[in-house]
């Protein structure tokens, strides 16, 4: 999609402009006054007096995104002598008091970003301990712009402002699934885009699954003999540039390869990974084999993706193939596993591989189901089903991401925004030490029925909503969704500006009930 020309997201009522706050998500703490500034036309980005150097170029490359989504190349012949010179602002002076770069969790994403109302030579100022925080403050500030068409400048309304913001969370993040329908690049970066503006910072990318294994493995490359076909692939090469390109925007990836449930592709280019011909998942247990190309993928993958935390699945495994093989059933018996006891050895052996290769583990949350106490300590719970598995996990001490499907599903394509905003991660968790076991959330946009044709408008404006409930305080959370319509829809109407298929704000809560 192309950018949607929608010259105005704010609300007019008989030719009155209805000012309010119009931030998503919101911010910690915002104060603000009633006048108006002009961008002038070289509005400028200052950095001195900055420890950090940005010296790869990240921070002037946010500036120069932050002028494309304000529209400064609209602003033709803008005659400023017709403002009051007081009333310009001529750019941004930035200080960032950290000079490293490195983009990890937990890092420093708090900012604080300041416009004045009036004087000569006036800046905004945007201070932050990290560069990605300055990505936070940008984003914030293009929020306050807008383009005014009838003198054709760039307006900040409601001078001065003065916000200080952090995220309630450190996880926060998006879901795709690259096995069931390929995306290429540039849709992957299209999402990441969109994510930025919504300020969510992890991508979990799931690239391989039962239907098809995209990535080049280096170390066993006939892996992707499981591709659709060789133009739906990735090469390591490829995965370096999404891993680099979400980075400079502030965005981890977390890799996931879901085993041993989930990996029947994988048996494409090397048949042994399956129990049999006929019987092709979950992977074979009883082989070493196996485990070799486990250690395989995580060593490639540790070269790639630098985030902490690896994504090891575990989720809806069905063994009946490992009793159903006679091989398998043998090594069963000789060492006195189960099914469940295997499977239970299956996710232990590939966490130690896992943390061989430096990472922490994340793994769905039927591992911490079926033997929680013996995983390793280094294990994140990834909660999906609906049962409410984070209170049980931090009182076992281990940490744990949400993503409950009957409330951040995406694909689930009724379920309305409303309970995407009200779902809550510290439910039923009111000690403090067990609130810091959860990291954040996610919302998962899993690829069975959707690809880059609609991936877009199924995402947004959701994710946006489960946005402001991982970022916002929540003290500033609305109580009741109906509350936040209009800023949300707001929001969305800047994603469409910025060329991001945002769909209508509507959904079973807003239409009229079938009977
Ligand atoms: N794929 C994988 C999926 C799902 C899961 N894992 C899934 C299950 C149920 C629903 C939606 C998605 N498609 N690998 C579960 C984590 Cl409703």
């Amino acid at each position: 999609m192309g950018k949607i020309v929608k010259s105005f997201c704010f609300l007019v009522f008989f030719g009155v402009l209805v000012e309010g706050l119009n931030i998503w998500p919101m911010p910690n703490s915002v104060n603000h006054g009633h006048q108006i500034m002009y961008l002038s036309n070289d509005f400028a980005l200052k950095s001195d007096g900055s420890k950090y150097n940005d010296a790869s170029g990240i921070l002037k490359d946010a500036f120069s995104r932050l002028l494309d989504v304000i529209e400064v190349d609209h602003v033709i012949d803008s005659n400023f002598s017709h403002f009051d010179p007081m009333a310009i602002l001529h750019g941004i002076h930035v200080i960032v008091w950290s000079q490293n770069d490195e983009l990890q969790y937990g890092v420093d994403e708090s900012y604080k970003l300041s416009i004045p109302s009036h004087g000569t030579q006036v800046y905004a100022h945007i201070e932050a301990q990290t560069v990605y925080g300055v990505l936070h403050g940008l984003q914030t500030f293009s929020q306050l712009c807008r383009f005014n068409l009838t003198n054709r400048a760039i307006e900040v309304h409601q001078v001065p402002w003065y916000i200080i913001d952090q995220p309630r969370f450190f996880y926060r993040g998006l879901l795709i699934d690259t096995s069931r329908h390929y995306l290429p690049l540039p849709i992957i970066k299209n999402v990441i885009d969109s994510m930025t503006y919504a300020k969510l910072n992890v991508l979990h990318w799931h690239i391989v699954d039962t239907q098809s294994f995209p990535l080049e493995i280096p170390s066993f490359p006939k892996l992707w003999n499981g591709a659709y076909s060789i133009s739906e692939r990735y090469t390591m090469a490829d995965a370096a540039e999404i891993v680099s390109y979400a980075q400079r925007r502030g965005i981890s990836v977390l890799a996931e390869i879901d085993v041993p449930g989930h990996a029947l592709s994988w048996g494409t280019g090397y048949p042994s990974l399956w129990p049999s011909k006929d019987c092709q998942q979950p992977l074979d247990v009883s082989k070493e084999f196996t485990f070799k190309v486990i250690d395989g993928i995580l060593s490639d993958f540790s070269k790639t993706f630098k985030y902490r935390f690896v994504h090891l699945g575990g989720d809806e495994v069905n063994t009946s193939c490992w009793t159903e093989t006679p091989h398998i059933r043998k090594w069963l018996r000789q060492h006195g596993l189960d099914t469940s006891g295997a499977y239970q050895y299956f996710v232990l052996r590939a966490q130690k591989i896992a943390l061989s290769h430096g990472y922490e583990i994340i793994n769905w949350e039927e591992t911490f189901n079926d033997f929680g106490s013996k995983l390793s300590r280094k294990t994140v719970v990834h909660n999906w089903l609906g049962g409410g598995v984070a209170e049980k996990v931090v009182a076992a001490g281990l940490r744990c991401i949400v993503s409950n499907q009957d409330k951040w599903y995406l694909d689930h394509l009724d379920a309305p925004w409303e309970g995407f905003y009200m779902n809550e991660p510290l439910t039923n968790i009111t000690n403090h030490q067990q609130q810091k076991l959860i990291l954040g959330g996610e919302v998962c946009m899993w690829g069975e029925h959707i690809d880059a044709s609609d991936i877009e408008q199924t995402i947004w404006p959701r994710a946006a909503a489960a946005a402001e409930r991982l970022w916002s305080a929540y003290d500033n959370l609305a109580k009741d969704p109906s509350q936040v319509f209009g800023r949300l829809a707001h929001f969305r109407c800047l994603l469409n500006q910025r060329g991001v298929a945002a769909a209508p704000l509507v959904g079973p809560g807003r239409v009229a009930p079938e009977e």
